[in-house]
């Protein structure tokens, strides 16, 4: 199937040009009829000879309808302009063919219809004239008439040129169906209606608005049930599920395959600055925006309502007040936030060379990392290159190369500041190096940095093994209790604490080993000083033992170690005093 969408300024002719190419009236309603003013998006299709299936979206023309008139052409890759012959060149009809400009719509029939009333040569001039200032520079630009048919054999050949040089879209594609309409229908429920524009919608698939899920109970394309409709298509769903939220302006999307967003850097082409509030216009919706300039062309929107965004996607804005519309190419639909002064410039510098195509390696280079997922979410093809692979993880080089030059530093300032707990957990080195998980600080560990069970450890630091370090926790509540009385053989034993583990107890600063097989509590020496201090001078072991509340096996070692550190003297009758 083929979509076109109509353009052009009010009553110039569109919706009988899309009756005479169809044979059915595209204003359904009465008001529209009795009016004879299209109001609605109206659809009707034909089937042409090579080209098959050809459905009109025909739109309104006046300029009160210009937001449906958005939402018809928005995801229509291709645009049946309409201009009166017998009319000159008129507001709306410049205005849509701005729109359709900005939209970036390169493929496109201008017919000058009404030929019936009046020489169409000086409109046919003028829509060429205007058309060659525009992407649609080129368009075929046929005379016709609505009543008389004239022209028309012409126009639906140009119209069939036109949709055979119209790309094929993947109809793998992630589906995202901008919802135009929805109604009820009685017996089958909610229906919504849209342009597909790729991808493949088949009954029973479930789609999701946001986060929450529908289902697809029936699928129509032009009046007839399908199982199955691939874009480009006019299609018609029959929802279940939790589809009251479900209204016109939704949008249906493949299930976590589309990042939902309310903040998006964008790269606006057009005259003037855009106000601060405009209308953000992409696919078949309309969401109101705060525009904040980042610096040249760059602007960051905020929208109103989050949408499926992603780089590369081309959107309009447009200031209702002004009747001025800019192009909006999405950048970056998962922005930082800016937080610091000078923020939104060094963003600026920082989104400089980007033109809405989204290469990895300029994506890496510019966010660091990137999880595979997002990949398909923001519409990034995987392609081969320098950065690092960590598990699901995309790592630009120069983030790895910084990542570990910075390393040994927070490793050991950690260590000065925890000297007991010396080996710092790759979780606190993650969230210091703003990292989203520890996996990728783990895999850039370089020696003589290790990792040990979660942590990591600097060259001179000694780490414990856990139970090791629940042993040593046991003995230090102990000593904490009773400071000098050094655990037995047997309770180190029964703890498993052999000379081994000690030995890395008293090097990771938790215990002092003051001889073979006892530990006391890293201060214990200024606390026997202290105690021994009062004793009268000099004094002898045994009052030495006592005044600590231990045994010789303990105290033995303790006086010897004091001694060395010269802080007790002993004395030729094997007496010690304190020094002084
Ligand atoms: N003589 C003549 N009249 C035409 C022709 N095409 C349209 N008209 C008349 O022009 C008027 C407007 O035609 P529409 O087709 O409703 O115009 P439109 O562009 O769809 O208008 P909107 O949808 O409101 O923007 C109607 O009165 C038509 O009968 C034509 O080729 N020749
Ligand atoms: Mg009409």
């Amino acid at each position: 199937m083929h979509v076109i969408a109509t353009a052009g300024h009010v009553d110039h002719g569109k919706s009988t040009l899309v009756e005479a190419l169809t044979g059915a009236d595209p204003d359904r309603l009465a008001e529209e009829r009795r009016r004879g003013l299209t109001i609605e998006l109206g659809y009707c299709w034909t089937s042409w000879p090579d080209v098959g299936e050809v459905a009109f979206v025909d739109v309104p023309g006046h300029e009160r309808f210009l937001t449906t008139m958005l939402a018809g052409v928005g995801p229509v890759p291709a645009v049946l302009f309409v201009v009166a012959a017998d009319d000159p060149w008129m507001p709306q009809a410049a205005e849509h063919l701005a729109a359709l400009d900005a939209l970036g719509v390169r493929h496109a029939v201008v017919a000058v219809t009404r030929a019936d009333l009046i020489d169409p040569g000086p409109a046919v001039a003028r829509a060429t004239a205007e058309i060659a200032r525009t992407g649609l520079a080129g368009a075929r630009v046929v005379a016709v008439s609505g009543h008389t048919g004239m022209g028309l054999d012409d126009l639906r050949s140009a119209l069939v040129a036109m949709v055979a040089e119209l790309p094929d879209p993947d109809p793998d594609a992630d589906v995202r169906l901008w919802v135009d309409r929805r109604f009820t229908v009685r017996g089958a429920g909610t229906v919504v209606t849209g342009t597909l524009p790729a991808g493949t919608v088949r009954v029973g698939d479930t789609l999701a608005v946001g986060d929450t899920p529908v289902r697809v109970r029936g699928v129509q394309a032009l009046g007839s049930d399908e199982t199955a409709v691939s874009g480009v298509a006019r299609v018609a769903l029959n929802l279940s599920g939790r589809v009251d939220d479900v209204v016109r302006g939704s949008v249906l999307v493949t299930p976590g395959a589309w990042h939902h967003t309310s903040v998006v850097d964008v790269r606006i082409t057009g005259t003037d600055r855009p106000p601060v509030a405009p209308v953000l216009h992409i696919g078949a919706v309309d969401v109101a925006v705060r525009c904040r300039p980042l610096g040249d062309d760059l602007v960051r929107l905020t929208l109103d309502r989050a949408l499926p965004l992603r780089i590369g996607d081309r959107a309009l804005l447009r200031d209702p007040g002004r009747r001025m519309i800019w192009r909006a190419d999405v950048l970056d639909p998962d922005p930082p936030r800016l937080r610091r002064r000078g923020a939104a410039a060094r963003r600026a510098r920082q989104l400089a060379g980007a033109d809405g195509t989204a290469r990895l390696a300029d994506e890496l280079a510019r966010r660091g990392l990137l999880h595979r997922e997002q990949l398909r979410r923001l519409g990034i093809p995987e392609e081969a290159g320098d950065h690092l692979a960590i598990g699901p993880w995309l790592v630009a080089p120069a983030l790895a190369r910084a990542v570990a030059d910075r390393l040994p530093a927070l490793v050991q300032q950690h260590a000065h500041a925890h000297p007991l707990d010396p080996a710092v957990p790759l979780t606190v080195l993650a969230s210091q190096l703003r990292l989203p998980t520890s996996d990728v600080v783990r895999a850039l560990v370089r020696p003589p940095l290790r990792v040990v069970g979660g942590r990591v450890a600097g060259p001179a630091t000694e780490v414990l093994p856990s139970k090791v370090r629940t042993a040593v926790d046991v003995v230090r509540r102990d000593l904490l209790a009773a400071p000098f009385v050094a655990p037995t053989a047997d309770r180190l034993r029964e703890l498993g604490l052999d000379d081994r583990a000690l030995g890395a107890a008293d090097r990771s600063g938790q215990l002092w080993r003051v001889g073979p097989g006892i530990v006391l509590l890293p201060d214990a020496a200024d606390a026997a000083v202290t105690l021994l201090r009062e004793l009268e001078q000099p004094f002898t072991t045994s009052a030495a033992r006592e005044r600590l509340g231990t045994t010789r096996r303990v105290v033995l070692p303790l006086l010897d170690q004091l001694d060395r550190a010269g802080r007790t003297r002993r004395l030729a009758d094997d007496r010690r005093e304190v020094a002084r």
